[in-house]
């Protein structure tokens, strides 16, 4: 290792800062080889702080000078240590200059000041701050930033920094200056700056209370016809905080930068966000509805994050929940307000049930408000953020929309310019609504998925309908002993006939039952017939439930349901239980025949294609082969996979000439209107499962679909239905696609990935192949996460074959990027933490990658996170 011995980082060993920051000051001298960075701090030490010292971190910073209130500092009044600097002695309060030289251009890590395609840019969440200067960097010293830049004209036209601009000019040799200030205090990890030659796209807003706001958009000038959608997402995000949240921007200017190379999707950097290009650019030539969505929903989200995580930020780090799940919370609720809430909720909990659920299951499982960590760039997870959101949801939940609304406004108002915890957000939410949350605090502390068990009566004579609610969670790593959780359930009972029975208060046909003990029986009144339950409506928590699941009562509910997610529940449970059948079926060599119940069901369904396209193309897609995998006591990619095309090829076959009329009626679909993304959607799926059945004609009208299509969409929906079977047909495709997209690095990232995940035979000689194609660099993340994550993650017949060679690869591999860049390393590596799910060969297999890591002397801390908590 790097580090000898990697210490650990406890929530408990947390104490407030010794010294305040109020402002900064900060010059840079741009050149890519050596960036000299004179930062000015002003120091105020905390009356009565028991610490004297300043601690100031450093990484990879060569010192020049260090001076108080003009003075050099002698070095008996400082140390350089391994994590930083340390300085002893000081006034109670001055002025520090520090200056300090980096190499931007070496920055492979992607962290701090670094280059991408001759640009320089930023990123300092969570720690990069420090590798830019000596600095306290941790997110409750908050100052408020002046920042002079100074670069070569030519090369870099454009300068940018957080808050307004204030001045620019000209220098000697060619060189130019710009000087901006952010009025609004900050911590350091929304820091940014940006350099180079740029083309802007702009466009103003005009906030609720009548102040005019600058927009750009800052990209690469071959890039700028991709920018109008984003531009439109951000001015629409705008609009909507305020009119949802009450949220106005506060500066005179906002600004969006794309990069190409960035390690996540995007960062809420005060004033100036940087996104990675692939979470920008758009036009229908180049990217899918599913691309646009997404753009829509992280360019929302970064923008909220001005007040969940800018205005109101983490006091440490295990607080990065209290930014991350509520803005997650809020970008959900905007994307649903612009298409359809019940779809939008389905597409969340898959989300949750594929990424979110496995890591609650495994060695990583941590709480959303976790003990401790090595990394903190290794807590980015689908836990803080996924699970945080449904937490801030369960939230809204209980209180009511008004009532949450109101807890909002006061931490918003409580809490404006503070850095502050998960409990205060709570505390706010209590003070408003005057409720108790202390048992649902719970839900911060404790890891795991809670698993709900049911069990129903009926009692005739007295017509009431009793309703049993038993919950416990499995333990996870430190945390063998679980506490009962509050569990919001959401119900509604079904007559026979379809109609709904009065259940709650004031005869309201669904309630919200609170279950806060470890069993909770609740009783309805006034049922005169066996109901039948529709629980947990809107997925009202993320919990597992554990039910008998009758097909019978599936098939009614697939059909009689109105709850979007709780019919589209319905039909992938009754899939499931088929699919663990066939499993069960592939493993013991019987034929796999398919219940007629689910045919017919299934059949119902597409009757609804042209009044409700999104909802039945939701229920359409049969669960992933990763979640099904997850539901069996050892994971049999094979059977898996077996049983998923089957079910696939019969649905294809059995219902072939609907889905052709389907495909028809939705031909030739313009428009970005959630019907017209549904219709869209339904139409490629639809061509999918054609595709599935074998049928020779279903080729021929892919390879039409292909050739004819209008937009990214439909082609990638042609390149999706192939992909299945490797053949004539789908590597014309790929030949045609690669020739027409080789210059377009975002667009040639689908070519990757798509044969990355193809289920065919040599599917780690492709990944090689593609390694070495031209259009390939272990250096840009995106095309790492498009060959290599997809592998891995999406392609479980490859990744997992049974001669085990694709661990050895990626063993090697995650070390060769390791030295590159440590995050995405470690990412990466995230592929083995599953190992314990598999059969005894695989589990050997990968048990031996995790080993080859670890006994890297060179191994990064972010690696070695990861590879030894997975081994455990
Ligand atoms: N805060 C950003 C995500 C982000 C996190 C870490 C990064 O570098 C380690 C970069 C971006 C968000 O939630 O969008
Ligand atoms: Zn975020």
């Amino acid at each position: 290792m790097k580090d000898p011995a990697p210490k650990s980082t406890h929530l408990t060993d947390y104490t407030s800062p010794a010294w305040r920051v109020p402002k900064v000051s900060l010059c840079f001298e741009l050149e890519p080889e050596e960036t000299r960075v004179t930062a000015m701090l002003c120091v105020e030490h905390v009356d009565g702080h028991p610490q004297r010292d300043l601690v100031l971190f450093g990484e990879e910073l060569v010192l020049e000078s260090l001076s108080q209130n003009g003075e050099p500092l002698d070095s008996q009044y400082y140390e350089l240590t391994k994590d930083g600097l340390v300085i002893r002695d000081l006034d109670e309060s001055c002025e520090l200059e520090i200056v300090t030289r980096i190499h931007p251009k070496r920055n492979t890590a992607l962290s701090g000041l670094y280059i991408s395609e001759g640009h320089f840019c930023t990123q300092c969440e969570a720690e990069g701050f420090r590798r830019i200067t000596y600095f306290p960097d941790r997110p409750d010293v908050l100052s408020v930033y002046d920042v002079r830049i100074e670069a070569d004209e030519k090369r870099y036209p454009v300068l940018l920094s957080n808050g307004n601009p204030v001045a620019q000019g000209e220098l000697d040799n060619g060189r130019h200056f710009a000087h901006w200030h952010d009025p609004f205090p900050k911590p350091s990890y929304l820091f940014a700056l940006v350099a180079g030659d740029l083309a802007c796209h702009s466009d103003q807003f005009v906030t609720a209370s009548g102040r005019t706001v600058d927009l750009r958009l800052y990209v690469q000038a071959h890039n700028l016809d991709q920018c109008s959608f984003a531009m439109q997402a951000l001015k629409k995000s705008m609009r909507w905080d305020e009119q949802a949240f009450g949220r106005e921007y506060d500066l005179d200017i906002f600004m969006i930068v794309a990069v190409d190379d960035f390690n996540m999707g995007a960062m809420e950097n005060k004033g100036l966000n940087i996104f990675n290009s692939k979470c920008v650019l758009a036009s229908p030539q180049t990217a899918t509805d599913d691309d646009f969505i997404m753009i829509e929903s992280i360019i929302a989200h970064e923008y909220f994050h001005n007040w969940s995580g800018n205005r109101v930020t983490c006091r440490d780090w295990f607080q990065l929940s209290l930014k991350e799940g509520l803005t997650v919370f809020r970008d959900q609720e905007f994307t649903a307000d612009q298409t359809l809430p019940g779809v939008k909720r389905i597409q969340d909990v898959q989300r949750l049930r594929n990424l979110q659920f496995p890591e609650d299951a495994g060695p990583m499982s941590h709480p959303v408000r976790p003990q401790s960590y090595l990394e903190i760039n290794n807590f980015y997870t689908m836990t803080i953020y996924e699970k945080g959101a449904e937490v801030v949801r369960m939230l809204q939940t209980l209180l009511g929309a008004s009532l949450f609304r109101r807890g909002l406004d006061l931490y918003f108002d409580r809490h404006d310019g503070q850095a502050v915890t998960t409990d205060d957000f709570v505390k706010a939410l209590e003070d408003a609504s005057g409720r108790d949350l202390s048992l649902f605090r719970r839900w911060y502390d404790q890891a795991g998925t809670p698993v709900l068990e049911i069990q129903e009566g009926f009692d005739d004579s007295a017509s009431e309908y009793h309703l049993s609610l038993r919950q416990h969670c499995p333990s996870t790593p430190g945390q063998d002993v679980k506490m009962p959780l509050h569990i919001p359930v959401s119900v509604a009972l079904f007559a026979a006939s379809g109609e709904k029975i009065p259940c709650g208060a004031d005869a309201a046909i669904e309630t919200t039952l609170e279950l806060t003990e470890q069993q909770q029986t609740f009783v309805f009144k006034d049922v005169h017939e066996p109901p039948v339950l529709s629980l947990l409506r809107g997925f009202s928590a993320p919990v597992i439930v554990r039910d008998q699941h009758r097909p019978e009562t599936l098939a009614f509910l697939m059909q009689h349901e109105d709850d979007a997610f709780s019919r589209w529940e319905a039909g992938q449970r009754f899939a499931l239980n088929i699919l663990l059948a066939w499993v069960a079926d592939c493993q013991n060599d019987r034929q796999l025949l398919l219940d007629p119940r689910f045919s017919q069901a299934f059949a119902a369904l597409l009757k609804d294609a042209q009044s409700h396209p999104a909802l039945v193309a939701e229920t359409m897609t049969l669960p992933s082969e990763s979640y099904l995998g997850d539901q069996l006591s050892t994971i049999d990619v094979e059977a898996v996979h077996m049983a998923r095309c089957t079910l696939m090829q019969q649905l294809g076959q059995q219902c072939f000439s609907t889905m052709v009329e389907i495909y028809e009626k939705t031909q030739g679909i313009a428009g970005f209107d959630a019907l017209a993304l549904g219709q869209r959607r339904l139409h490629n799926l639809c061509l999918t499962y054609l595709c599935a059945s074998g049928e020779s004609e279903a080729q021929d009208r892919a390879l039409q679909h292909y050739h004819h299509a209008p937009d990214m969409t439909h082609t990638m929906g042609a390149l999706r239905a192939l992909i299945a079977q490797p053949g004539e047909v789908i590597h014309q495709c790929l030949g045609d696609f690669e020739q027409r997209w080789k210059d377009q690095p975002l667009v040639l990232d689908k070519w990757f990935s798509l044969q990355a995940m193809a289920p065919w035979p040599d599917s780690l000689e492709r990944v090689q192949d593609l390694m070495r194609h031209p259009g390939f660099s272990l250096r840009n993340p995106n095309r790492v996460r498009a060959v290599l994550g997809s592998f891995t993650m999406a392609n479980p017949l490859g990744f997992h074959a049974i001669d085990g060679q694709a661990y050895a690869f990626m063993a090697e591999l995650i070390l060769e990027l390791d030295a590159i860049n440590p995050q995405i390393a470690a990412r990466l590596a995230g592929c083995f933490s599953r190992w314990r799910r598999f059969d005894a060969v695989r589990q050997n297999g990968q048990q031996q990658a995790l080993q080859r890591i670890l006994a890297q002397p060179s191994v990064s801390r972010d690696l070695y996170e990861i590879a030894s908590r997975s081994l455990g």
